[in-house]
């Protein structure tokens, strides 16, 4: 496993989570990253329910994770990590520049133009499930998704992935799809719904949200 206390590759995440949070939390991508690199990494878990201490700002102004430092670069930004990391590697972002500029603009499209939608649909179902002016908010904002899905879907088209080949885009996108996993709306999308699992399928994918869930501190809870 990459996860190792002496490398020198350091990126944050949180100690715990709620039920609702494991497998979301976007050190994910860093982690999926330096997984498909094969790349040591550790971590510097901090706490989600308390808020982060004062320096950790100096790091990450908004006080989120993750956060990446190298020894060369302190980061903050999983688009811009993903991207440094690109620049390092071309099995994140292909050395063809036609392909990098593919990969480089997907990326954008997924941090820019679904995840904000994506995120939105969350925020009603999950922090604010339950009160009635999401009620009322949600229809309009799932019809806002599903243009960028069904957008998404027909870009994406007979391809595997986003710019031809794997990239750090599609760490992005797939994680991005993955926060509406508590709702049924992916499943209007095949060709989506067959990227996201091919996505999920890598062996790094898959060590990285074993990282992730095994460094919570406490058992899921249900109901959470
Ligand atoms: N745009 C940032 C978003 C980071 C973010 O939303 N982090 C969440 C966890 S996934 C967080 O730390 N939330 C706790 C908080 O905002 O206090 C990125 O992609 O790195």
């Amino acid at each position: 496993m990459p996860c190792s206390e002496s490398a020198s590759t350091l990126i944050t995440a949180y100690a715990d989570v709620p039920a609702f949070a494991r497998g979301q939390v976007r050190d994910l991508r860093i982690r999926w990253a330096l997984e498909e690199l094969g790349r040591d990494y550790r971590t510097e878990l901090l706490d989600v329910y308390h808020p982060r201490p004062d320096a950790y700002r100096e790091w990450q102004p908004f006080a989120q994770v993750p956060a990446f430092d190298d020894g060369a670069q302190r980061l903050f930004e999983s688009g811009a990590i993903l991207l440094y990391l690109g620049e390092q590697d071309e099995r994140l972002l292909p050395a063809d520049p036609a392909t990098r500029w593919q990969a480089i603009t997907w990326l954008f499209a997924a941090l820019n133009s679904v995840e904000p939608f994506v995120a939105q649909i969350g925020a009603l179902d999950i922090f604010h499930a339950g009160k009635s002016w999401a009620a009322e908010a949600r229809p309009s904002a799932l019809k806002l998704l599903e243009s960028r899905l069904a957008a998404t879907q027909d870009a994406l088209g007979e391809r595997d992935w986003l710019a031809g080949t794997f990239s750090v885009a599609d760490i992005v996108m797939v994680t991005v799809l993955r926060i509406i996993d508590h709702a049924p709306i992916l499943e209007a999308y095949p060709t989506l719904t067959a990227y996201k699992a091919r996505g999920e399928d890598r062996p790094a994918f898959r060590r990285a949200l074993a990282e992730q869930l095994e460094s919570y501190a406490s058992p899921a809870q249900s109901g959470e």
